[in-house]
């Protein structure tokens, strides 16, 4: 039996990444977790794993009987959490140069199971049994790497929007009506009402470019989807930003901005996390490609006789005219987008879109938008529009779309006030994870993922 012993004041003195041949000669306290072991009879190799990665501890029988040290490490399991003190030599095999022969040891926490699945390698075992240990398995290298890079997203996005002049809000996350139409809500209980979480931040980012123009949030939303697909989440985090005094077009490129810098960074902050996950990210050439709706609909038909103008296009068939890469489908039928996207003013269809059939209608069903998708591949990673800033069209528009405004009445009593024009997107993190590092299912972008089937851990 191994006992657990206390931190005490046992504190690190290096993290792996800073044991290298500088140290050699030198004592170093080290803690982390075990991540492999080689048992070679009379010699163990232990690979002490802390945030930054391995250090080798060699431990030989022979040469710590009183310590006893080889006798504890032998009896640990992978995953055991341990302190070592110990003497940095140079060993020109193991991958920093140096290794660490232990002098002693602090057992901080013992795995008492064998994990089910190994640190090392892309795990074959199914998704479920590793999101039943969700934290086990996020130590696994695979999604080391990846969560790593998630991070330098969220900070380079960041960066990026603080840069051009964009504040950071929040908004709430308990509201009273929907934004994205009504099927995809969670009811919840507030007090003695009932009240719903977020869709989106939607009508309070419009709002909050009325005070500060430019604003931008990070943040879940909540989506009540029942279908079981590898690209849809319950819980997502969305990359909320609205601006003031701008329309599509200019959203569009502030988007195409913001990608590249991210892929910059990744570049510049992950060399090593790509090169595990064999990702080539190349330079991107910006503005990304442009297709109306219409000309997508048009290609589409030739092979798809029975797809209307109108429907939504499926990911599923858009491989057949598109790539990979990213790009935009632009100009979507007013009818599939939510009641606060502005319609496309007929001057403006005239020059983009040829077919004039679809443009000289007063008819709600076949009029366009200013709005786009930003795509990558078939899946679709952010959606955006210029807004109406005009009270009448969006009361208008409310009815049109079933909507009851008096429900709204919170969010149209700012219309009286002069709310500037405004565009903007919503793009969805574990959605461009997915693209940037080809990753198959979106549970293994986001820490712990919630979906129709699971509510845990
Ligand atoms: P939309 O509903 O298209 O637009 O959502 C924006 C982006 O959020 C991501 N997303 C999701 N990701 C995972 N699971 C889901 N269930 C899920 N739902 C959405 C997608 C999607 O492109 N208010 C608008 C945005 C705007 O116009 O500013 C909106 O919510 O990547």
């Amino acid at each position: 039996m191994i006992t657990e012993q206390d931190l005490g004041d046992w504190r690190r003195t290096h993290y792996s990444s800073q044991v290298n041949d500088s140290q050699i000669g030198q004592l170093t306290v080290l803690m982390g977790w075990i991540s492999s072991k080689r048992d070679h009879g009379n010699v163990l190799f232990i690979q002490l794993r802390d945030r930054f990665g391995d250090t080798q501890i060699v431990a030989k029988k022979e040469k710590d009987l009183e310590n006893n040290i080889f006798e504890v490490l032998k009896n640990l399991k992978e995953h055991s959490s341990i302190g070592i003190k110990g003497k940095v030599v140079g060993q020109k095999k193991s991958p920093n140069g140096v290794e660490v022969i232990p002098h002693e040891i602090k057992v901080l926490s013992v795995s008492t199971k064998s994990a089910p699945f190994l640190t090392q390698s892309v795990s074959t075992i199914g998704i479920d049994t590793r999101l039943e240990l969700r934290a086990l398995d996020l130590r696994r290298n695979y999604l080391q790497n990846v969560f790593r890079i998630r991070f330098t997203i969220l900070k380079s996005v960041r960066e990026f929007l603080t840069k051009n002049y964009f504040i950071e809000v929040n908004t709430p996350k308990m509201i009273s009506t929907a934004t994205e139409g009504g099927a995809a809500l969670f009811p919840i209980f507030y007090y003695d009402k009932e009240a719903f979480l977020a869709q989106s931040p939607q009508l309070y980012k419009e709002q909050l470019t009325m005070a500060f123009e430019n604003v931008f949030e990070i943040a879940p939303i909540f989506r009540a989807e029942p279908s079981r697909t590898n690209r849809h989440l319950s819980e997502a985090i969305s990359i909320d930003v609205e601006k003031a005094f701008v329309n599509y077009y200019d959203i569009m490129d502030l988007l195409d901005e913001l990608i590249s810098y991210i892929i910059l960074r990744i570049k510049d902050e992950n060399p090593n996390e790509l090169k595990n996950l064999e990702i080539e990210l190349s330079e991107l050439k910006i503005p990304f490609p442009r297709y109306t709706y219409s000309e997508l609909i048009d290609k589409l038909q030739k092979n798809h006789k029975y797809i209307r103008w109108g429907d939504d296009i499926s990911p599923k068939i858009l491989k057949d005219v598109i790539g990979d890469g990213f790009y935009y489908i632009v100009d979507w039928p007013l009818s599939t987008k939510p009641f606060y996207v502005k319609s496309k003013g007929n001057s403006d269809i005239a020059i983009s879109k040829p077919n004039p059939s679809f443009v000289t209608s007063e008819n709600n069903s076949i009029m366009v938008s200013e709005s786009f998708d930003l795509m990558y591949g078939p899946l679709e990673l952010s959606s955006g529009s210029t807004r109406i800033n005009n009270k009448s069209v969006l009361l208008d528009n409310m009815k049109k779309k079933g909507l009851n405004p008096a429900a709204f009445d919170y969010h149209l009593r700012i219309f009286d006030y002069g709310i500037p024009p405004h565009a903007g997107f919503g793009l969805g993190l574990e959605r461009l994870l997915m693209a940037l590092l080809k990753i198959e299912n979106i549970r293994d972008a986001t820490f712990y993922p919630r979906d129709i089937d699971r509510l845990t851990p």
